[in-house]
């Protein structure tokens, strides 16, 4: 019978075509196309003819422009494939990635049609899969965006059977320099998010050793939380979450005006940073709701959604005195791995405690959500694992919690098992 069973299932397993080709959503402006219309820049340049000689490039200039960046200089010519006969080809995967172009000069450069910035060599190749951070300012998201990213790499991809690795040198400089290194060589903070600045992208493929699972292509942005009660921001700079596969929502304990004293008091004097900067989280949700939500059918989204609280190293006093909120064995305080498949007991049991807490703290937040958002997940993680003085870390950083949003995201989007014991 199960010889039958094995049988009929390795048939399937063959009649259905592995997917090779996804479509593209370009990671500079969100426009999604199919990898047959990708464009290409010229390997080289002649300047003696028209066609081939560096030359402005519009669509890259108006892109930067809008960024209020400066404009490029003269590049190579942009080729399109269309014009190109198949023998001039290449494709790897049925993705077109390279062209020979009329000098016969091979180039790999693929652009986006719509904005001409380079592609991640594996678009098209991969599913795409932006996830945003979002949240008030000073909520948490620069250092959960480290603190997870570098989770990824070195446990949770492990524990998975598959490896998360930044897509280019460029990607994996610029998240050492900017995030790794002053928090985790120096101890010391990030600097809160500019707003001015455009933030570019930080992608990760994520690679399953089982060759029969696509990768993931996964794109991180980092907003600057004091945008993203603003249109002209969010229009600007925050565009990506319109195309998000699944949204992070940090929301800070230390902002909650009902707990924030009662959590100063508990630490007592000298205990370490509180965050200055105030803005309701709510007001986060509205300005969502107002730019992207309402176009959604009902004005609402099914984007899955995690509600993450942060910091939640300091809600471990505020449980110790008053039981009413959190109870000091609360699973929130104990670290939980999970490794092969996504646990769906243990997922319900933190959702049903940060519910329950969101409830008894920030009411209105939480029906905000709930009227914005069909897909949603409650979740509590330390990026850190303690306060820091000064803006100083006082020791090794101890992340608790922080993949399992993430986690539950994959496996909503159906890139990982999961399992229940009953
Ligand atoms: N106790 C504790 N504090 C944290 C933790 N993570 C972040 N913080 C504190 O929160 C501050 C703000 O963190 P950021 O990640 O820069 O906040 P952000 O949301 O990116 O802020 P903007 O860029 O201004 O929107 C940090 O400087 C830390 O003091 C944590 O896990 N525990
Ligand atoms: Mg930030
Ligand atoms: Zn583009």
């Amino acid at each position: 019978m199960s010889f039958l069973k094995n049988l009929l299932a390795s048939i399937r397993k063959e009649e259905t075509p592995i997917v090779k080709k996804f479509p593209i959503v370009c990671p500079h402006c969100f426009n999604k196309f199919s990898p047959d219309s990708v464009v290409f820049r010229a390997a080289h340049y002649k300047e003696e003819d028209e066609e081939y000689c560096l030359q402005e490039d519009t669509k890259l200039n108006e892109y930067l422009e809008k960024f209020g960046l400066e404009g490029s200089e003269e590049m190579e010519a942009i080729i399109d494939p269309k014009l190109f006969p198949e023998e001039n080809k290449t494709y790897v995967d049925d993705v077109l990635i390279s062209i020979r172009d009329k000098y016969s000069i091979e180039t790999k450069k693929r652009l986006c049609p719509f904005c001409h910035n380079d592609l991640p060599y594996l678009a098209g190749r991969a599913p795409s899969n932006i996830i945003a951070i979002i949240g008030a300012s000073q909520v948490g998201k620069s250092v959960y965006m480290a603190s997870l990213i570098h989770t990824l790499e070195t446990l949770t991809a492990h524990n998975f059977e598959a490896a998360c690795m930044p897509i280019s040198s460029d990607t994996s400089r610029r998240f050492r320099t900017q995030y790794i290194d002053p928090l985790f060589a120096q101890n010391s903070l990030i600097e809160s998010t500019q707003k001015e600045r455009k933030q570019e992208p930080f992608i990760y493929q994520f690679k399953f050793k089982d060759t029969s699972k696509a990768p993931l292509n996964l794109v991180f942005f980092d907003v600057a939380g004091e945008g993203m009660v603003e249109e002209a921001y969010l229009d600007l700079y925050a565009n990506h979450i319109k195309n998000a596969e699944g949204i992070l929502f940090l929301v800070d304990p230390l902002q909650l005006s009902t707990i924030r004293n009662k959590i100063i008091l508990s630490q007592g004097s000298g205990s370490g940073d509180f965050t200055s900067k105030y803005q309701e989280s709510r007001d986060v949700v509205v300005s969502l709701g107002e730019n992207f939500i309402g176009s959604h059918e009902e004005g609402r989204t099914s984007i899955p959604t995690a509600i993450v609280v942060t910091k939640s190293d300091m809600l471990e006093k505020l449980a110790n005195e008053d039981d009413a909120y959190l109870k000091p064995n609360s699973n929130v305080f104990q670290n939980y791995v999970h490794k092969g498949y996504f646990n769906l007991n243990e997922y319900e049991n933190i959702n049903g405690e940060v519910k329950r807490f969101i409830e008894q703290v920030d009411l209105a937040f939480l029906d905000a959500v709930e009227v914005h958002f069909n897909n949603v997940g409650y979740f509590a993680i330390s990026s850190l694992g303690q306060n820091p003085v000064e803006g100083r870390l006082q020791g090794v950083i101890q992340p608790m919690r922080v993949d399992e949003p993430f986690l539950w995201l994959l496996y909503k989007l159906g890139y990982i098992e999961s399992e229940k014991v009953i």
